[in-house]
């Protein structure tokens, strides 16, 4: 078979800087700005080839977005091997430390199509696409370890429930509306999912800072045949972060592509952004003693009850080359697992298996999606699988069938000493529609989630709520909510029917299976108990004006670039701001472009005889009083202060840090380390 020329996405001949123009036959083109016309201001003509191709391949030029996850970025790295574990798994790619494997992964949100943007509330999709010796494997995993439904038959419903509703076409990129809450509160197996959704886990940072998950329990099968269960984790080296609420929506409507951009930005930085791989594993023992079923991808087990062992490391440092060509067309398929790995019987991930293979057909038009470059094995292909739309890995020779008797022309063989072989676990029972009773606790591990979180956490789960739930016009959706949130925790239904004006607590809706245990909290779950310890890989914006002292500019900046912190000046005007010294500084942004919400930190250095003024610019408060409601810190100059008194009022908080000199600006990012300052909102808590 032979192998096209690459680049990451395909041929790249578009790169033929400077050379004679073709048309996609090869023709040379002599005129690439005008159709041909029957005389100068005539009808122009049908003939035009030229013109004509042209325009076919542009009304060809969009195809089927993805049903769900339709708006993602991806990004090119490798997997490296930190420890083997040949004793759980044969798979080629977990035997020897040190061996990086090539990855694709895609980050995705679910429910908003391809323009959407990338701050809206949603789960994010984080799947890994493994070029293994032995084949491609697929991780086809969320930010979040659960999942809304149980069994795969409901997700048309689910997806079409949160999608914009049919016949009016909006609300785009959002689940705050009836038809979602009308399907979730009738569908209890969603309620650990919705502990989850409606946290900040939904409203990440950026996608280098949040966790990913396989969700499912899959099996692990080494040399000898045996069998484990396992987990899949990513952990982000700069531990996990999100916005608030309020900054989200304010991100949105500044830079939509803002996750893009900062995965974008930070790999062309060459500040490459890495996970660690975790496995949690367990056998059939332990699934017989857990409280729950581990083939009910709406729970999870416990990190306490069974640790997370790292094995190895993800690193993304390559960005795409042509986005349609590698993100576009880019196809995962859970079923795409290697010798090695296997399934289990969890009804959700048994019917992904067949989703994920059809749904490419759909949108890549072909079965030989996997001729694709982005998709294609990194490994030796050989079958007889032949012919269909654009073949472009096509056999060679006579055979094109066995068993045959061709000897040299005769074509590959299947090897019954290699192969994939699928775990003998032993199978059967009646046939029936059923739900197994053992998934029917909906309620104890959301509980468990909610008393995992932080008072702050937990605020910003029931703000999350209410406003959701303000969205529903219907008072009867918004009930049976408060009623379902009555069996995970009292104080939130309350602070939720307050929310939303009730007057008093709606029925109590009847769990189908009493919640067994009232679970012990898992530090785990909470994303504040999992920050980073540094400031690193975050952004400082930095507002200079004219007159701006130098020193202290200079002090502020190299403080953060020596804690790995990224830092944009932000000016009145683009051409930036001559410092005290008289030296220019470039602005990155003017401050129209460049809100307090897209940096996780600011500071304001400006001259004395300035601050009267600027504290009129509506902007440049705003960046202030912006960065104060989201519970950002701030450092100042003495001469900025009377900025952050129109923003803020009179009572600065000690989030806000008056800065002199190299030591003070030292300790602002020391101060920063904790991303936010929380204690802000303790005064809003209940
Ligand atoms: Fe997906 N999902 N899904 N999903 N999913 C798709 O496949 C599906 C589920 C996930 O970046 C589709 O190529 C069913 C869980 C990611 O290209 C489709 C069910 C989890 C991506 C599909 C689920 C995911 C998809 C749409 C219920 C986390 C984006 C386009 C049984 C473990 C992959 C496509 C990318 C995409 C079906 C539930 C993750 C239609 C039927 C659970 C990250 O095949």
């Amino acid at each position: 078979m032979k192998e096209l020329p690459r680049g990451k996405g395909g041929e790249t001949h578009q790169k033929a800087k400077g050379e004679q123009m073709t048309t996609a036959q090869g023709a040379p083109v002599s005129d690439d700005q005008n159709w041909l016309k029957a005389g100068e201001r005539g009808p122009s003509l049908m003939e035009d080839q030229v013109a004509r191709e042209k325009i076919f391949h542009f009304d060809h030029e969009r195809i089927p977005e993805r049903v769900v996850h339709a708006r993602g970025y991806g990004v090119h790295g490798h997997f490296e091997l930190t420890e083997p574990i040949p004793e759980l798994s044969k798979a080629d790619l977990f035997q020897r430390r040190g061996e990086k494997t090539p990855v694709f992964v895609r980050f995705s949100t679910v429910a908003g199509s391809k323009g959407s943007p990338d701050l809206a509330r949603d789960v994010r999709g984080f799947a890994t696409k493994f070029y293994t010796k032995e084949g491609n494997w697929d991780l086809v995993g969320n930010n979040i370890p659960v999942f809304f439904i149980q069994d795969a038959i409901k997700f048309p419903d689910l997806i079409h429930a949160a999608k914009p509703e049919p016949d009016r076409g909006f609300p785009q990129a959002q689940t705050a509306h009836d038809n979602f809450w009308d399907f979730i509160s009738l569908s209890p197996e969603s309620m650990h999912m919705v502990m989850w959704i409606m946290s900040d886990r939904t409203i990440p940072r950026s996608f280098r800072f949040m966790e990913g998950f396989g969700v499912h329990t899959f099996r692990l099968v080494n040399a000898e045949g045996e069998s484990h269960f396992v987990k899949f984790h990513w952990k982000p080296k700069l531990g996990l972060q999100s916005v608030v609420w309020n900054e989200a929506l304010k991100i949105n409507g500044m830079d939509p592509d803002f996750h893009r951009r900062d995965m974008w930005d930070s790999i062309d930085a060459g500040d490459y952004p890495e996970w660690e791989l975790g496995v949690q594993v367990f056998d059939e023992d332990f699934a017989e003693r857990f409280e729950f079923d581990v083939l009910d991808s709406t729970k999870i087990i416990p990190e306490e009850q069974v640790p997370v062992r790292t094995i190895g490391r993800l690193v993304l440092d390559n960005n795409v080359e042509n986005f349609f060509a590698e993100t576009e067309q880019v196809a995962f398929c859970t079923q795409n697992i290697v010798p090695g790995i296997d399934f289990t019987n969890d009804p959700l991930l048994q019917g992904r298996n067949f989703s994920y293979l059809d749904t490419q057909l759909k949108r890549l038009g072909s079965t030989n999606f996997t001729h694709l470059p982005i998709n294609a094995p990194k490994c030796p292909v050989r079958h007889y699988q032949q012919d269909g739309h654009m073949a472009m890995r096509n056999p060679t020779g006579r055979a094109n069938y066995e068993p045959n008797s061709w000897d040299e022309e005769s074509g590959p063989r299947e090897n019954p000493n290699k192969g994939f072989e699928s775990y003998p676990e032993n199978v059967g029972g009646p046939k029936a529609r059923v739900r197994s009773e053992t998934f029917a606790d909906y309620y104890s591990q959301a509980r468990q989630f909610y008393v995992s979180q932080t008072a702050v956490e937990q605020r910003h789960i029931a703000d999350a709520l209410t406003f959701e739930l303000s969205k529903c016009d219907r008072g009867d959706i918004r009930e049976r909510m408060v009623g379902h949130l009555q069996n995970i925790d009292d104080a939130l239904a309350k602070q939720v029917a307050a929310g939303l004006g009730m007057d008093g607590l709606p029925e109590k809706i009847k769990p189908a299976r009493e919640p067994v245990t009232d679970l012990p909290p898992s530090d785990a779950l909470s994303i504040l108990k999992n920050g980073p310890a540094s400031f690193a890989g975050r952004r400082l914006g930095l507002y200079v004006s004219d007159g701006a002292d130098a020193e202290l500019v200079a002090a502020i900046r190299s403080a953060a670039e020596a804690e790995g912190t990224k830092v944009a000046i932000v000016a009145p005007h683009i051409s930036g701001a001559k410092l005290s010294d008289g030296t220019a500084l470039a602005a990155d942004e003017k401050i129209d472009g460049g809100p307090s919400v897209v940096f996780d930190a600011v500071a304001l250095v400006m001259p004395s005889n300035t601050a009267e003024q600027v504290k009129q610019d509506k902007p440049t408060v705003d960046f202030v009083s912006d960065a104060f409601a989201h519970a950002k810190f701030i450092a100042y100059g003495e001469q900025a202060r009377p900025v952050l008194e129109a923003a803020i009022g009179p009572e600065l908080d000690s989030g806000c840090m008056k800065v002199a000199d190299a030591g003070d600006a030292r300790a602002f990012i020391e101060k920063c380390r904790a991303l936010r300052f929380w204690d802000r909102e303790a005064d809003y808590l209940p």
